[in-house]
């Protein structure tokens, strides 16, 4: 099913903040608010809103460090994020994670994980538990392009094409792992190929298509669902700033970068939106109330308790 004007305008407005929310915390990372890494998702947007939005609430999300977007896809509070990267008691994770470790259980959002690649076991697991339960919820598992040569990437999917479990991996090939382009790490350009081995169903699609993103994940959810396969999806995007804050990101050249951004995931739905009626006015609108929201999550952020000392062993198991 394809998406109506509404719930596009929707979309566009939580892809806009996703924007906004990483602009506004790269400025803070600049006036040394925000400490540790910050690795932003500017230019992947459509990915995690096109795909999120086919998920239902009862389903779960986890993802790797490249997390904001997907927590606020989920419905995760611009407020609560924005204090969890200023490192603050009111943040999602209660100011312990930082910007790799959103957390989100009300709204199933589990995580925001460091190691590349860790957590595809994870979602493997989180689908194995609802099935076992008798449970018709499905795992979305993102990922970045360099995990699917690392050992923990194919002991998930080979577990999941076994036991035919409720999950869908979502490759963001990005193109870069950090500043290492795909083909040296791989064989092919075709991330999707990697479905082959196990086996289970796969497509390629394009990720800065936001009506793309959304159909391709919505005929694997719900094959994930309704007859418990999991799928390898690969989405193709690019992230316009470096690995994180700290990448100049030097080994790309001007023209890569400007082709990407003249297919910018935003600028595209609007330009489909336009035709179909949907006036300037329209989208000033929800682009104030989108500013409105995130200076309010920085104003939030600043003014909330740092964690107090005496809680420094709270949540550590040892
Ligand atoms: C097991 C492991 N090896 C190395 C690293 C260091 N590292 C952090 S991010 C990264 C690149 C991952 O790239 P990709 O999966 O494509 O995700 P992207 O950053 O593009 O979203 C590497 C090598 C790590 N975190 N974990």
């Amino acid at each position: 099913m394809s998406l109506s004007i509404e719930k596009r305008l929707e979309l566009y407005e939580q892809m806009y903040l996703m924007r906004r929310f990483e602009e506004s915390a790269a400025q803070s990372y600049t006036e040394r608010k925000i400490g540790g890494f910050l690795h932003l998702y500017i230019g992947q947007e459509a990915v995690a809103a096109g795909v999120i939005a086919a998920t239902r609430k009862e389903d779960s999300v986890i993802t790797s460090y490249r997390d904001h977007a997907h927590y606020l896809a989920r419905g995760g509070s611009p407020r609560a994020g924005m204090a969890e990267l200023f490192g603050k008691e009111t943040g999602c994770s209660k100011g312990r994670g930082g910007s790799m470790h959103f957390f989100d259980v009300e709204n199933n959002f589990l995580g925001g994980w460091g190691i590349v690649g860790a957590h595809v076991p994870l979602a493997a697991g989180v689908g194995f538990a609802a099935k076992y339960k008798g449970e018709k919820s499905v795992c979305v598992c993102f990922l970045g392009e360099g995990a699917v040569s690392i050992g923990p990437f194919h002991e998930g999917l080979c577990l999941a094409a076994l036991w035919k479990l409720p999950v869908v991996f979502v490759v963001e090939n990005n193109r870069y792992a950090m500043g290492t382009p795909i083909h040296r790490t791989m064989t092919s350009e075709d991330v999707s190929i990697r479905a082959l081995s196990y086996p289970m169903a796969r497509a390629t699609v394009d990720g800065c298509d936001l009506d793309q993103s959304y159909e391709q994940a919505q005929i694997a959810i719900e094959r994930a669902r309704n007859e418990s396969l999991p799928t390898l999806l690969e989405y193709k995007t690019y992230r316009y700033r470096g690995h994180s804050m700290a990448d100049p990101a030097k080994y790309r050249t001007k023209e890569e970068l400007q082709e990407w951004k003249d297919r910018d995931p935003l600028l595209l739905l609007k330009a489909k939106l336009e035709p179909a009626g949907v006036g300037v006015e329209v989208f000033k609108e929800i682009e104030d109330k989108v500013e409105r929201i995130v200076v309010d999550a920085k104003e939030f952020a600043e003014n909330s308790p740092e964690p107090a000392p005496e809680s420094l062993g709270d949540y550590v198991y040892v």
